[in-house]
């Protein structure tokens, strides 16, 4: 709870001082948004514009039949979170959730597609 109210403090004043905070918003990301990975073992990499806490973040995968993969986080301890997995063809999401080290967590999703 007490997480969440910072995360919403952090994206309310990020709407009035873009510069002041260094949360961390994804860059890049290896599958890519609606993009298309080749299976079996995928390697999914998360680069972001901060430092992330990777003890503290979390990545997992919606899996084609809807339930929810938790991966393992390889952190380099700088802006990138990685991690790999092996997966059949289909649709998936990442779900993504990263700590920047201002203590503020940011989230998105990645769907791609593995052939
Ligand atoms: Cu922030």
């Amino acid at each position: 709870m007490k997480a969440a109210v910072v995360a919403l403090a952090c994206i309310f004043s990020f709407g009035f001082s873009p510069t002041a905070f260094a949360h961390a918003r994804l860059v890049s990301s290896t599958p890519a948004a609606g993009g298309t990975a080749h299976g079996p073992t995928i390697a999914i990499t998360l680069k972001f514009d901060s430092r992330v806490d990777g003890a503290r973040s979390h990545l997992a995968l919606m899996m084609p039949n809807g339930n929810i993969k938790p991966l393992t986080i390889v952190a380099d301890g700088a802006s990138e979170l990685d991690s790999h997995s092996t997966l059949s063809p289909g649709k998936y999401t990442i779900r993504w959730q990263a700590l920047s080290t201002d203590g503020h967590i940011t989230r998105g999703e990645i769907p791609f597609v593995v052939r």
